[in-house]
């Protein structure tokens, strides 16, 4: 096994149903996970639902179901997701699972035996939604002049006894954090915002609430429960056996999540982590939002979409394609069935798939095995170089989270096989020299088993197809058989015949009614 590399989403909150933003970042995180298995990494990827909070006491209670309930219902939903999206995560945790109350129980004593926890009467604003307390100079005013929190959610007056985190007292320790470690928090505009939030001076944060239950239990503070944020920020030391398991997977590689979050996972979450004096962290990304036709999703605007249906509709591999592909990674992106189409179409389903259906049918049925050497020419070495450039630039770019300019350079090998085969027209060599015709499908073979293993974290299943059909077994998909020069020898010796391929990414059709 190599080196441990523990990656996480932001766990949902499952006050409703799972939309696409949630399955952008289980994607996301899902390309990078199995990327670094390629890579051969010892993985660890964990997702899952937070499940406490007054968010969700306040929606079960307008729904008239018990929370409980309400938790253990929709986080199912998230779980059917992530399977339906085929992300390959090792552990859905739940925050109310039993060892995620002894990790929040154990990190909050490990606090408070640092001396950072005092008991104090708490009185601020707090948004339900974002589950945040903001200080007065950060509201915005809303319209008839209402204050709203900086991300545009209703706050409300809270006035109550709390057990308070000296967060304070962390102002410098974290800003030489950022300094010394410009990838704590990623891309570079989240790191900046971050930046001036802390120079601008920490409140000591209220973590716990005494108004409901619906929370893990403060130690030996009856009446208390822990702050939301406290608890779920501990859900990565849980699922790393936190406090009494080996931590193999500790500390966490990246931690995934959105770009509203940062702050809670680059200020609060390190700021506990050195209280309890616990490693911190590698990284932190903060991805863009996805919109829908430029627009913010809203259940007013009536277009949340359902990922589940998207999948449904044009097919797992087609949305993984289509988010990690055309949005710029960290930035916001947008889509629609359209640009779904058409990207997917041009990319996945003509340049691709034809390449590689058109190449295998063909050998299928002219040769029925692989083709032989045949006579070799200068444009052949030429192609496998270029396609071994393309792995290597997705590869560079996938280790640097650069996911879309990755899927770019891997497009580009693509594009020169497919002006390949147009000049060496290996259909028509068939009866004038069959020969060169072995060489051409030969190389064809090479550069479409390299292009499929490349592009295999973002579409696992047909690029995985195309594997199968080739008989590219399951442990000869990593980077170090990506130009493994002695397997087309070796597959050629075993002489097993190439069975008739069926198209790995279809061509999509509009109208497609889900987005
Ligand atoms: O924030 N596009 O949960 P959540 C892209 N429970 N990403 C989006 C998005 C969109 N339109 N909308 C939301 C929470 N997200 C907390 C996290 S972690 C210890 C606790 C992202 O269900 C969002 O940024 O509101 C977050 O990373 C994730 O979805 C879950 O959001």
């Amino acid at each position: 096994m190599g080196d441990p590399f523990y990656i996480t989403t932001a766990i949902s909150y499952p006050n409703g149903k799972p939309h696409i933003g949630h399955a952008y970042e289980a994607i996301a995180a899902d390309a990078i996970a199995r990327f670094q298995r390629q890579a051969g990494r010892d993985v660890r990827f964990q997702t899952g639902t937070d499940e406490h909070g007054l968010k969700m006491v306040q929606t079960a209670r307008d729904r008239g179901v018990a929370v409980a309930e309400l938790a253990a219902e929709m986080s199912s939903l998230f779980r059917a997701m992530c399977d339906a999206l085929h992300i390959s995560y090792d552990r859905f945790i739940r925050t109310t699972d039993a060892d995620h109350y002894a990790a929040s129980q154990a990190i909050w004593r490990a606090m408070e035996a640092a001396g950072d926890l005092y008991l104090d009467r708490y009185e601020g604003w707090y948004s339900v939604r974002d589950e945040a307390f903001y200080d007065e100079k950060e509201l915005v005013e809303g319209e008839g002049g209402a204050r709203l929190s900086p991300q545009g959610t209703p706050v409300t007056w809270t006035a109550e006894e709390t057990w308070f985190f000296r967060l304070s007292k962390y102002q410098q320790p974290l800003l030489d954090l950022y300094a010394s470690n410009p990838d704590f928090i990623r891309p570079e505009s989240r790191r900046n915002e971050i930046m001036r939030f802390v120079e601008g001076g920490l409140s000591d944060l209220s973590v716990s609430r005494t108004s409901f239950d619906w929370g893990v239990p403060v130690p030996d503070s009856p009446g208390h429960v822990m702050y939301v944020w406290v608890d779920a920020l501990t859900n990565y030391l849980t699922g790393a056996g936190y406090p009494d398991g080996d931590m193999t997977y500790w500390p966490a590689d990246l931690h995934l999540i959105g770009k509203d979050i940062v702050r809670f996972h680059a200020v609060y979450w390190p700021a506990f982590l050195m209280s309890a004096g616990i490693a911190l962290p590698k990284s932190v990304f903060g991805h863009g939002f996805l919109l829908h036709r430029g627009e913010k999703m809203s259940k007013s605007l009536g277009n949340v979409v359902d990922p589940a249906d998207l999948a449904g509709a044009f097919g797992v591999d087609a949305l993984r394609y289509f988010l990690l592909r055309e949005v710029s990674f960290g930035q916001d992106g947008s889509y629609s069935a359209e640009a779904i189409v058409t990207r997917v179409n041009a990319e996945l389903a003509n340049a691709f798939g034809n390449l590689a259906q058109r190449t295998l049918s063909f050998i299928a049925k002219n040769l029925g095995t692989l083709p032989e050497d045949g006579r070799a020419e200068e444009a052949d070495g030429v192609l496998i170089e270029e396609v071994i450039v393309a792995a290597a630039g997705l590869k560079a770019a996938f280790g640097d989270l650069m996911l879309s300019q990755g899927i770019d350079a891997w497009m580009r090998g693509v594009v020169a096989c497919n002006q390949y085969i147009d000049v060496q027209a290996p259909w028509s060599l068939r009866k004038t020299d069959p020969e060169r015709m072995h060489a051409v499908l030969r190389t064809l073979v090479r550069a479409i088993r390299t292009l499929a293993i490349a592009i295999l974290p973002v579409v696992p299943t047909g690029a995985g197809a195309i594997l199968d059909q080739l008989g590219v077994g399951p442990e000869e998909r990593d980077h170090a058989a990506i130009d493994d020069e002695s397997w087309y020898a070796r597959r050629a010796e075993s002489g097993e015949p190439l069975s008739s391929p069926t198209p790995a990414f279809p061509r999509l059709e509009l109208p497609v009614e889900v987005a």
